[in-house]
């Protein structure tokens, strides 16, 4: 359906999805109406007081009555009452889908466990130091169907699992999925149902972007994008060189730049480089615009970041590391002179956080656990103490601090148990960081 008109839709959802599709489905002359399953959904506010809003629980007879139902990536499709829809012969998208529909430009689509933020904004920025237009958006907070009233060349969009469980009509120019480890563990019945959405992002595309050294991140057969480009350290078309202790970004045989001056840092990140070099050169983007980007990107805010540095101790600030896997990224390659803090807690979303117990069980590594799964992250390791909250933590650690150590937030959990969003979490602990004196 891409006729929207007199046709009866129910908008699931007030957060930012929701709004923006409402928008646009208003625009589309549809008949729109809102449920949101919390009675005080944050964008209650911001809708029309024509549309009508169903709050507090989902409406089952409004489901069965719609023509359509456009859902928002934080509520379940598996969700009984929607199910039930379905099984009633209700079509039930989510806003990529909708965006998809109506798109007339080339889409890169990135998705992973980690890395797409920085992925996403990495490809947008060297699309636009070559010249382009560029509308950037996905889960990294700009809703895609807020982009379709400019004129751009290139849209890039960041995709959640959740996302791509809804859509079906994507036919990404270059798509990634950068990595495959646990998250989102209370939505997925396991880890391979979780990357079977993920694998949706290479549906119909004509340049699969995989990671050499991630073999879940590869196509299994369903998916047929027309071509195949791999990135890795060794073994693959994007590749890392390393010369007399130098190391080096390549494509094949070109050396694209130094690592020396690519601004970002760290294994990972190099990792994140190449998959963007990939993914930008797929769809035309030309070796200058590249470099520039590379050369000029910092960094998103919340990951890794330096907060504070005071008195010979650094305050590190990896708030969105919301998941095993980014944790893990934080603690290899560290180089430490004292002592590490580390700060982990939140919401855990279901993980299994065994992974972390081998990198954390050490000398100089001190554990500070607060929040929902605080107490079963403290069991971890042996030097490991229990907090409420973060803020008691970080004043418990405090007197403790000897120039050269270390303090980083890098919780392996989700924030929404004790803060609105990673930023916040990020916001508060950097405040914390700089009152120290
Ligand atoms: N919710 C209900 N009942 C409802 C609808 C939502 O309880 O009927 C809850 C959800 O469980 C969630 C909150 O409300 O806790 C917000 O959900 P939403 O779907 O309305 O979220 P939006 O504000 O539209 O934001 C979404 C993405 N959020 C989620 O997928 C949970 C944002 O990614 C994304 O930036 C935005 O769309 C624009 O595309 C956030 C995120 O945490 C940053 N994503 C997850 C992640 O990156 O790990 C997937
Ligand atoms: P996402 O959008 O997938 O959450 P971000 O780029 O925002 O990814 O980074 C989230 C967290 O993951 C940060 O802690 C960051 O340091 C870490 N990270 C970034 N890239 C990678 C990667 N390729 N592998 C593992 N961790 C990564």
């Amino acid at each position: 359906m891409t006729d929207y008109k007199n046709k009866t839709v129910t908008v699931i959802g007030l957060g930012k999805t929701g709004l923006s599709c409402v928008d646009f489905l208003v625009r589309k002359q549809a008949q729109v109406r809102v449920i949101d399953t919390r009675a005080n959904p944050t964008g209650a506010e911001q809708l029309g007081a024509d549309i009508p809003l169903h709050k507090g629980g989902l409406n089952q007879q409004w489901l069965l009555d719609s023509d359509l139902i456009v859902i928002s990536p934080g509520l379940a499709v598996k969700t009984p009452e929607i199910q039930t829809a379905l099984s009633a012969g209700v079509e039930v998208v989510g806003d990529i889908e909708l965006f998809c529909r109506e798109a007339k430009k080339p889409i890169v689509a990135i998705t992973g466990s980690n890395g797409k933020s920085t992925v996403t904004t990495l490809v947008a920025e060297m699309a636009k130091a070559d010249g382009l237009r560029v509308g950037m958006g996905g889960n990294i907070g700009i809703p895609a169907l807020s982009l379709l009233d400019d004129d751009y060349d290139l849209y890039v969009l960041e995709l959640s699992s959740f996302q791509l469980e809804t859509t079906y009509s994507l036919k990404a120019a270059a798509a990634t999925v950068l990595n495959v480890t646990e998250d989102h563990m209370n939505r997925y019945v396991d880890l391979e149902d979780y990357r079977q959405a993920k694998l949706k992002i290479y549906v119909n595309a004509e340049t699969a972007v995989i990671n050499g050294e991630d073999l879940l991140s590869k196509e299994n057969g369903k998916q047929s994008a027309k071509q195949q480009v791999s990135f890795a350290e060794h073994n693959a078309d994007y590749w890392l060189k390393t010369e007399n202790g130098k190391q080096y970004l390549m494509a094949g045989d070109e050396v694209i730049l130094p690592c020396d001056d690519v601004k970002i840092s760290g294994r990972h990140n190099y990792m994140n480089a190449l998959a963007s070099i990939a993914l930008a050169r797929a769809v035309g983007v030309k070796n200058q615009g590249i470099c520039t980007a590379l050369r000029t990107f910092t960094g998103l805010d919340h990951r890794f970041q330096l907060a504070h540095f005071a008195h010979g101790v650094r305050w590190i600030n990896d708030s969105k590391a919301t998941n095993v896997g980014s944790t893990v990224a934080a603690l290899t390659g560290l180089h430490l002179k004292g002592k590490l803090h580390l700060l982990l807690g939140g919401d855990g979303k279901g993980a299994d956080f065994s992974e972390l117990e081998k990198l954390i069980n050490k000398p100089e590594i001190l554990c500070y656990c607060f929040g929902q799964d605080g107490a079963e992250l403290a069991k971890l390791s042996v030097q490991s103490q229990l907090f409420d909250t973060m803020e008691q933590a970080i004043q418990a650690l405090r007197p403790l601090l000897k120039s050269g150590d270390m303090v980083l937030l890098s919780p392996a959990c989700a924030s929404l148990d004790q803060f609105s969003s990673f930023e916040q979490r990020g916001e508060q602990f950097t405040r914390l960081a700089q009152s120290v004196e």
